[in-house]
């Protein structure tokens, strides 16, 4: 290796400055004096500070400004946080969405660097972004419709549209409750994906005679605190069925004798 070495330097000294070059910056950029991460809520103001980060890297406070002290954002579009070069606070750069970022996944995690000159050094760290319930359930229609004969058993069930919640975990819908009313219970339930959806279920038979329709109120709500709800109008047209016995009556002229009628 000496020898190999020797020979590179003597004869091609251009070459081998580049590669110690790159091997000098790769070394140092794998300066990391170990993973830090901050967890906090999303939506929190611009300027709202996440925690000391020169703190908590033993970092020289009063170096910072210096050594130009910078936050990277790994090949994000947007830089989430930024660097107090003064006091080596974390301040939020701008309002984190966390919906908007990761959507229904169960973690949030965003990786930021900071990076330091002379010599030049790199600190990976992890935001860890939690979910607010910033967001509520919500019907895709503002109406459910269903058509239901009169004839139909107690007991009979019918699926209602589920509502969407942006949030995660208990910030997303919990529960359904359904408007008091005469001829319709809800049951509740929890499909194989975790998500919870109503049934309606009819609890006492309906009367077209008596009643053709029937509107009630669904609300979804959420586990946030406090909670948020959403609602939807179940429109219930209720149909005919033959279930009356008709008055036919025949007038006879001629007087019937006995069981014989001859009209
Ligand atoms: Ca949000
Ligand atoms: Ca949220
Ligand atoms: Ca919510
Ligand atoms: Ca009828």
């Amino acid at each position: 290796l000496f020898r190999w070495l020797a020979f590179n330097i003597l004869f091609f000294p251009t070459h081998c400055l580049i590669m110690f070059g790159f091997l000098f910056f790769v070394l140092m950029a794998h300066t990391a004096y170990g993973d830090v991460s901050y967890s906090f809520p999303e939506e929190m103001k611009r300027g709202s500070v996440i925690g000391n980060i020169a703190k908590d890297l033993g970092l020289d406070v009063k170096s910072l400004s210096s050594r130009d002290a910078r936050i990277d954002n790994e090949g994000n579009r947007k830089r989430y946080c930024d660097i107090n070069t003064n006091t080596g606070e974390l301040i939020v750069a701008e309002k984190i969405n966390r919906e908007g970022i990761c959507g229904k996944k169960a973690s949030c995690v965003i990786k930021q660097e900071l990076v330091l000159e002379n010599p030049l050094e790199l600190h990976r760290f992890i935001l860890n972004i939690q979910d607010i319930n910033d967001n509520l359930p919500q019907f895709k229609l503002n109406i459910i419709k269903f058509e239901i004969r009169e004839s139909a058993d107690k007991g009979s069930r019918y699926l209602l549209d589920e509502a969407h919640d942006a949030d995660i975990g208990v910030n997303s819908v919990q529960s359904y409750t359904l408007e008091n009313n005469e001829h319709f219970l809800l049951s509740v339930l929890t499909g194989v994906n975790g998500v919870k959806y109503g049934e309606l279920v009819i609890n006492k038979e309906l009367d077209r005679e008596k009643q053709n329709e029937v509107t009630l109120i669904l609300t979804a709500v959420d586990g946030g605190t406090p909670p948020r709800s959403g609602t939807v109008a179940i429109h219930v047209t209720v149909l005919d069925a033959n279930d009356n016995k008709g008055n036919i009556s025949i007038s006879c002229p001629w007087c019937c004798t006995g069981r014989v009628c001859c009209c």
